[in-house]
């Protein structure tokens, strides 16, 4: 997978080189190029910001450079010397932001599949809204966010979307299989997980767990994910006629829903 990141801080993805996907990247699973948007300025102050029009607090990046950074990435449109020919669809852009679709598993894999991905990292308050829409009519343009709070710009959320695709193409994740069980999930927070030793600071290892048991260890772990859901993602669990996912009639959690 080629990946292309244009930012102002370029040197924040320093960190991409010594992480798991650094790995990735030595073995040629993951072609990573980092751009500075101030290579695709022309005045003396490599100016990237201006003031918004309307009126309103702080600054909005310009769109001519992005629109420089951008044609020099992405295919030039008509041009049969462009070399490499794009696969189809072309790459997916994707500017994180506020206001952008919330990044979920579910796109982690969708994007996972892609040929080419452009993380358009923006400051500020934002990029001119025209890049946007200039570039959409161009090619398949996504705006993502990583959740409802507010960072001061798209580096951090990129490089949490960097990690969560990029752990799902094949051969970079060290074992595949917690890729497949990860696959076959249904959606339910995970049960807790223990080592070595049974006792610690006075606290056991669960009793079933030690017991050799496989039919009752599976049983302690769904009941497990099933409560620890309930508790602290009700949101996540399907419809309350759903019998397969309700607890055990006598168990602790179906009387603590019954009050
Ligand atoms: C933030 C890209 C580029 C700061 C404030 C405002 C919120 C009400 N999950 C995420 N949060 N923030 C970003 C993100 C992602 N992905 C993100 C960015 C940029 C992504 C610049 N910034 C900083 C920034 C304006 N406020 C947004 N509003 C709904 C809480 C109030 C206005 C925009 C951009």
């Amino acid at each position: 997978m080629r990946i292309d990141i244009i930012s102002i801080f370029p040197e924040f993805f320093g960190v991409l080189d010594i992480s798991l996907l650094g790995r990735a990247r030595q073995a040629g699973l993951i072609d990573l190029d980092v751009h500075n948007l101030r290579d695709f300025t022309h005045d003396r102050h490599n100016t990237v910001d201006d003031t918004p029009y309307g009126g309103g607090a702080g600054m909005v990046m310009k769109p001519e450079p992005w629109g420089e950074a951008l044609d020099s990435i992405l295919p030039a449109i008509g041009d049969a010397d462009a070399g490499t020919p794009e696969p189809a669809g072309g790459p997916v852009l994707i500017f994180p932001s506020p206001a952008g679709e919330q990044f979920t598993q579910a796109m982690a894999r969708e994007l996972a599949n892609e040929p080419h991905l452009v993380f358009g990292c923006g400051r500020y308050e934002g990029i001119d809204q025209r890049v946007v829409d200039h570039f959409a009519a161009r090619g398949r343009v996504r705006l993502v966010s990583l959740g409802d709070y507010v960072l001061n710009g798209g580096e951090v959320a990129v490089m949490a979307m960097i990690e969560a695709i990029g752990r799902l193409i094949p051969g970079v994740v060290g074992n595949p299989e917690s890729l497949v069980e990860e696959s076959h999930e249904d959606g339910l927070l995970e049960y807790p997980s223990y080592t070595k030793p049974a006792s610690w600071r006075g606290l056991e290892v669960p009793p079933v767990l030690l017991s050799g048991n496989h039919g009752a260890i599976a049983t302690w772990r769904r009941q497990q994910q099933i409560e620890r859901t309930r508790l602290v993602r009700p949101d996540l669990l399907p419809a309350e006629d759903d019998a397969d996912l309700q607890p055990p009639a006598n168990s602790k959690a179906r009387r603590a829903a019954r009050g």
